[in-house]
């Protein structure tokens, strides 16, 4: 497997054709899928654009369904949850579909949704998606970062790190590492392996999240690493299911 990391979707070349893409929001909106597929969700469809997904949401049953985005790290008005990941509980989500938009991890998405295999990974599923790429062993992965606006994010960077270190580990002789991006995303990792959540308190938008108010359940959450089995696959576009 040739592994490649891009920080955001943007850095990824227009004819790059990877067989598997792995999409990281890590504040906050990967995490906060992962979790809702683990608690019990039927299903997360993403959307970049707000008005789609309110066209879509309208078409399914209004009682297994919940409206679930953020823009600029605050709840949409008018939806059921924001983006936290300890919102996202078994008795809030159990059998429904979320419809869900956020600032930039489901515009990633949207970005790599051609891709054959697409997962998302954040610190809590590492290992299961490790897993699921050593299983089926594409030629080539794509690491894509959500970022922030077209920026570069350290929690994701954090996250990539922690996946390839994952891959090297435990198959060194399977893993490529492609792009010196993959290699500075591991030193990285290595550097703050100890405490990641302080890593994610000092990145750019884990500041403006404090900045917002109390996220240290958010914080928490984001940065246990390795709590679940859930892969968020993309089972049609912009459709993830659990895995
Ligand atoms: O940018 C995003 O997609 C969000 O995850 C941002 S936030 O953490 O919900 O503010």
């Amino acid at each position: 497997m040739q592994i490649s990391y891009f920080h955001v979707p943007a850095e990824m070349p227009a004819d790059a054709r990877p067989e598997a893409a792995v999409v990281i929001d890590v504040l906050r909106a990967t995490t906060t899928i992962a979790w809702a597929l683990q608690n019990g969700a039927e299903a997360v469809q993403a959307f970049a654009d707000l008005e789609d997904l309110r066209q879509a949401a309208d078409l399914w049953p209004e009682s297994s369904r919940l409206r679930v985005g953020e823009r600029g790290g605050q709840t949409l008005p008018g939806f059921d949850l924001g983006n936290s990941p300890v919102a996202v509980l078994p008795e809030t989500v159990a059998g429904k579909r979320l419809f869900m938009s956020t600032t930039n991890g489901t515009r990633a998405l949207d970005r790599v949704r051609d891709v054959p295999l697409l997962v998302t990974a954040a610190l809590p599923n590492r290992e299961a998606v490790a897993e699921r790429l050593l299983e089926k062993r594409p030629a080539s992965v794509a690491i894509v970062g959500s970022g922030w606006e077209g920026s570069y994010s350290l929690e994701d960077s954090l996250a990539a790190g922690a996946l390839g270190a994952l891959l090297t580990e435990r198959d060194p002789a399977a893993t490529v590492i492609a792009n010196d991006e993959l290699s500075a995303a591991i030193a990285l990792w290595q550097n703050w392996r100890q405490d990641p959540e302080a890593c994610l308190r000092i990145a750019s938008h884990g500041q403006r999240l404090i900045g917002l108010g109390d996220h240290d359940a958010d914080f928490r959450c984001c940065a246990g690493l390795d709590q679940i089995s859930v892969v968020p696959t993309q089972i049609e576009p912009g459709v993830l299911k659990a895995a």
